[in-house]
């Protein structure tokens, strides 16, 4: 027995399991290979709610646990990474800085929207020269008449295309370093007008007027993700009421620490799934096969390999699962969110690298899903905190608790 699941847990596991291997799991392949964002799935999602796993149901959402949260992003991943990052990055980047720090009015306008999955969310926070280094935010925000106006770029931005809210930080005071930075909600048209029309969801006419200046940029070609919407999030001299706002100004940067340090442990969970679903081809792949004359499964070299893979994977699911308890107890999480991303995500490289080689030439082949398993693995360890950012949090933190010299 796992002493973090119930058995809602159990049951919402078992349901979204059902969902990833019946229709996540046959248009995968197809959907990677044509980079294509699946809106029909997207939209199957919202109807079960998942775009509002966190949000309480006052405001539209499910009210789910952080755990059932949780475990939504893992079971997506085990089958198609792209599926549970869309997830992730609309409800704990785009979706949870409104319900934490926005004001009742902000809340009650865009939360039933973003909940409800009518349209989809997203976070702008790196630029080109602001990566690892969050705080040297370029993008100004100057208030004027009531209004603020922003201009820069930001990149890489999950949903920049087919979302049409969005949370951006900008500088309000250049004095004040990372305290003069303020975040504030903006929005924009999807980009998949045909689609959102097609699947019914997407696009929510009464947010016209959208905001003035807000683009999308070009999609990227990503090495993995591919089904996810991936672009640069332009701000060419965007006029923001100022009642868009979200919370004080200079508040932006702490806020969207606060906002990483959960979605950390989400990619905590979506590695986990990665890794599991590598592990399972693996398993299954092995069980079938003979080599040298008799079964693959015979031989003590594979079970070593499946041995450690597995030992691996259920020292990730602790941590992941344990960040997670602590989060929902409203207790200090940020350092056990980036051990939690750092391990797992690293662990998913090693498992779904090791499930191709199990596999050999198989393995290296779209035919089975452990090469796109692979490619989806990589950006765990640069996306929402690199692993040397989240060393640099942990080895921080290690040397503040122990008071450690200056
Ligand atoms: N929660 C609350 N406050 C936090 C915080 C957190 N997780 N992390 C930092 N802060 C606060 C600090 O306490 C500090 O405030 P005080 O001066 O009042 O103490 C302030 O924010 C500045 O923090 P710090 O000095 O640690 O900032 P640094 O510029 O040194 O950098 C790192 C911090 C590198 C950790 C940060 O920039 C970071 O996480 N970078 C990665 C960004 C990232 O993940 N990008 C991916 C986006 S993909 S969606």
């Amino acid at each position: 027995m796992d002493p973090y699941l119930n058995d809602e847990h159990i049951a919402l596991r078992r349901e979204v399991r059902e969902f990833a291997e019946t229709d996540v799991a046959p248009v995968a392949r197809e959907l990677d290979e044509q980079s294509r964002f699946p809106w029909e799935n997207v939209r199957a999602m919202a109807d079960r709610g998942w775009f509002g796993a966190n949000v309480p149901k006052q405001y539209g959402g499910l009210g789910l646990d952080t755990l059932s949260y949780m475990l939504i992003i893992e079971e997506l991943a085990r089958v198609d990474a792209s599926h549970s990052i869309t997830i992730s990055a609309h409800n704990t980047l785009g979706t949870s800085p409104i319900l934490n720090f926005g004001s009742e009015d902000q809340k009650q306008r865009y939360l039933p929207l973003l909940a409800g999955g009518r349209v989809l969310g997203g976070f702008g926070l790196t630029e080109p020269g602001a990566g690892s280094d969050a705080g040297a935010t370029s993008t100004m925000a100057v208030r004027e008449n009531g209004e603020y106006r922003l201009r820069g770029s930001k990149i890489f931005i999950t949903h920049a295309g087919v979302g049409e809210i969005f949370v951006v930080t900008a500088v309000t005071d250049r004095e004040r370093g990372v305290k003069g930075i303020t975040s504030f909600i903006v929005t924009k048209e999807t980009t998949d007008r045909e689609a959102t029309d097609r699947v019914g969801m997407g696009h929510a006419p009464e947010l016209d007027p959208f905001t003035p200046g807000v683009r999308a940029g070009k999609k990227e070609d990503k090495m993995g993700w591919r089904a996810s919407d991936t672009r640069e999030l332009i701000l060419d001299d965007a006029r923001v009421p100022a009642g868009n706002r979200l919370g004080e100004e200079g508040q932006g940067f702490i806020n969207f620490m606060k906002t990483l340090d959960a979605g950390r442990i989400g990619i905590g969970a979506l590695s986990l799934g990665l890794a599991q679903g590598a592990f399972d081809t693996a398993v299954q792949y092995i069980g079938g096969r003979e080599q040298h004359g008799r079964p693959l499964r015979d031989a003590q070299g594979i079970q070593f390999s499946l041995a450690d893979m597995a030992t691996e994977i259920a020292a990730a699911r602790q941590l992941v699962y344990h960040a997670a308890w602590l989060k929902e107890r409203k207790q200090p999480f940020s350092i056990q969110a980036s051990m939690a991303k750092l391990y797992a995500s690293e662990l998913a490289m090693r498992t779904t690298a090791r499930a191709v080689q199990l596999l050999g030439a198989a393995g290296y082949t779209s035919e089975y899903p452990v090469e796109r398993m692979m490619r989806d693995a990589k950006i765990c360890e640069i996306g929402e905190g690199t692993s040397e950012v989240q060393r640099l949090v942990i080895g921080r933190d290690i040397l503040r608790t122990a008071g450690a010299p200056a």
